[in-house]
């Protein structure tokens, strides 16, 4: 098997606890066994600066960061993401596996926070400099099903998780809004299925659409 076009950028959205680590990890088992170049990443983080804005973010919470400046601080991290680690990995040939991408700023800060579609896809291209994903997998879920899995995984909920429920509807409502303004991008998973079955679909889809047979 042979990939069409390569490099790739395939990159993961859906809400809290929808599995898209779990799903990242499956692919890029699956692709290293192809003898694919592959490597994963994820937003915000990836980078020192990364690391660093992805505290700052999600793990404090003493002070109160606006609207605005939560989608700047998301941009700054996916900017020199894209300058230090995928553009360069792009160059070489390789697939990246992002989690998260302009998709979550988009449905997190631009629909659900209310900061505006249009103006939130703006910022994004402005900082990720016009580099859309090949395909984007949706894991569309419903929230309150996620933020128990989330639970059950006995981590601290940070500050985005720990907004209510309604916040996380909109963020879902956003995410299939998106779907269907992208079908040739954007492919949306039924993300209650089990785990091996949202593997398999995903497969099948990039099979379907980025690889051929030889
Ligand atoms: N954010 C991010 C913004 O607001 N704007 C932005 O621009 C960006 C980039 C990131 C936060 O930042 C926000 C969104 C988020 O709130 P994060 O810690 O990276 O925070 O959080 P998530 O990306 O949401 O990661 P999670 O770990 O919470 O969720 P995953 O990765 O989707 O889920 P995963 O794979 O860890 O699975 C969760 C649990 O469910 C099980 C797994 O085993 C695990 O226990 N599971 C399943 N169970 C049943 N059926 C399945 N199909 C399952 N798949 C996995």
């Amino acid at each position: 098997m042979t990939l069409k076009n390569h490099p790739l950028l395939i990159t993961f959205e859906g809400g809290e606890g929808a599995g898209k680590s779990t799903l990242i990890e499956h692919l890029l088992a699956r692709f290293e066994k192809l003898n694919y170049q592959v490597m994963k990443t994820r937003e915000p983080g990836g980078t020192l600066l990364g690391e660093q804005v992805r505290n700052l973010l999600l793990h404090q919470d003493k002070y109160p960061i606006g609207s605005i400046s939560e989608i700047l601080l998301f941009l700054t991290s996916r900017s020199q993401q894209i300058q230090e680690v995928i553009k360069p990995h792009l160059d070489k040939g390789y697939v990246v596996l992002c989690d998260r991408y302009n998709d979550s700023t988009i449905a997190y800060q631009g629909i659900a926070r209310g900061v505006g579609q249009r103006l939130t896809q703006e910022l994004c291209t402005l900082a990720c400099n016009y580099l859309e994903p090949d395909l984007t997998f949706v894991l569309d879920l419903d929230p309150k099903v996620g933020l128990n899995r989330t639970q059950k995984m006995e981590k601290e909920w940070d500050r985005l998780e720990s907004l209510d429920l309604t916040f996380h509807e909109k963020v879902r409502g956003a995410y299939l809004k998106l779907a269907k303004e992208k079908p040739n991008r954007i492919v949306l998973i039924d993300a209650s299925l089990p785990a091996q079955a949202v593997i398999e679909q995903c497969w099948q889809a990039i099979e379907k659409r980025l690889l051929v047979r030889t």
